[in-house]
């Protein structure tokens, strides 16, 4: 693993509990972390679970005892490193978004369909798919549930930001970030779209906004650094199918912790998450008697919900971490069966066309005055 912050400790998680949770092939071992401080990454090693840490991440990719790198680190990093472990022969899971340009994006998305007929496989962290009651949703839409998709409308919504005196970080800098709660949040919010519906976003109109231009740089006492990437970014979208739909990712929603929210509505049906809530679906029919119609509460506990045959009996929840857990079991499953690992590096280049069309039409996007 490359990068050892709070995704190389997510990560790390799920490597460490696939093997508990799910009866697999070949058991993850975690055989070494790379930092760029030899102090912190070998105390991250003692607390993550791995056998050792180093302070260059090409060493990983020269080892026969590794079979596979996983990239937890800023998004700038990402193509250097999936590209060169790909051409070594090593599977790789790469955290989103995938890259900090289409350009480098789709060439990720080349490595890997090169490496893909070498039996070497790639998938991008899109997480939020395996929590099971948006696994359960897509499967709802997929058999026609809710009939013909007519508009979806998502947000992912944080508020770590909203304090102007908060300081500064990579992800607030765009050589290391590419962008800001776009990339960040709006991919995760893209892909889910994209999945759910399984069509991708064909035509868009799009704003992004910045509310405090320059914070705080760390331990540089007050020392302000500049602000380049966006503060909260607003979609419109069309899918190819004639879908139509919003997006919508902030920083700044004051009070909303981590809520990653969709609500898709068709001719026969709704559904609708919130992460907050991640254990929730909200489940709508039209057919519904009349006088009782109304949202289902479906707590997506049971066994025969998606991955909860693999967890603990009915109604006894699962958190944020166990779709990592969820995610590895499904990348060594598919590695090990010789298969290609969903979401691949073509589908997250999907949703990075996406972001960098909103940034095109965010620049030059057409208003009309309401007068
Ligand atoms: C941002 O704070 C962040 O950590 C994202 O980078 C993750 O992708 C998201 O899952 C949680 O929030």
């Amino acid at each position: 693993m490359v990068g050892h912050a709070f995704m190389g400790a997510a990560h790390s998680h799920g490597w460490r509990n696939a093997g508990r949770a799910f009866d697999l092939p070949l058991e993850p071992r975690l055989v070494a972390v790379a930092g760029t401080s030899a102090e912190r990454t070998a105390a991250a090693a003692r607390r993550l679970g791995w056998e050792e840490s180093l302070t260059d991440w090409r060493e990983l990719i020269e080892r026969d005892d590794i079979d596979v790198i996983d990239i937890c680190t800023p998004s700038d990093t990402h193509r250097e490193i999936a590209v060169a472990a790909l051409q070594a022969g090593k599977h790789v899971l790469c955290e989103k978004p995938l890259a900090n340009s289409l350009d480098e994006a789709e060439e990720m998305a080349a490595a890997a369909r090169s490496a893909a007929e070498r039996g070497i496989w790639a998938m991008c962290g899109f997480t939020y798919r395996r929590q099971p009651a948006v696994a359960l949703a897509r499967e709802l839409i997929q058999d026609g549930r809710l009939g013909e998709v007519r508009h979806v409308r998502l947000v992912y919504l944080q508020d770590w930001l909203s304090d102007e005196s908060a300081e500064h970080s990579w992800r607030l800098d765009a050589s290391r970030s590419g962008s800001g709660a776009l990339g960040d949040l709006g991919s995760h919010a893209i892909d889910l779209a994209q999945w759910l519906i399984g069509d991708d976003v064909a035509r868009l109109s799009a704003r992004t906004t910045v509310f405090v231009d320059a914070r705080p740089a760390p331990g540089a006492n007050g020392t302000l650094r500049p602000v380049t990437v966006d503060d909260a970014a607003f979609v419109l979208a069309e899918f190819g199918s004639g879908v139509i739909g919003t997006i919508e990712a902030t920083r700044y929603a004051l009070g909303r912790k981590n809520a990653l929210r969709f609500e898709i509505n068709g001719s026969k049906g709704s559904v609708a998450w919130d992460l907050e809530r991640n254990n929730e679906l909200e489940f709508y029919e039209a057919d519904g008697q009349p006088g009782t119609a109304g949202f289902t509460r479906v707590l997506t506990t049971d066994p025969s919900h998606p991955y909860l045959a693999n967890w603990w009996p009915a109604g006894h929840t699962l958190g944020y971490d166990h779709a990592f857990v969820n995610q590895a079991a499904d990348f060594v499953n598919a590695v090990a069966a010789g298969v290609q690992p969903e979401p691949s590096f073509d589908a997250a280049a999907s949703v990075q066309r996406v972001l960098a069309t909103v940034a095109t039409s965010s620049g030059s996007g057409t208003w009309e005055v309401v007068a």
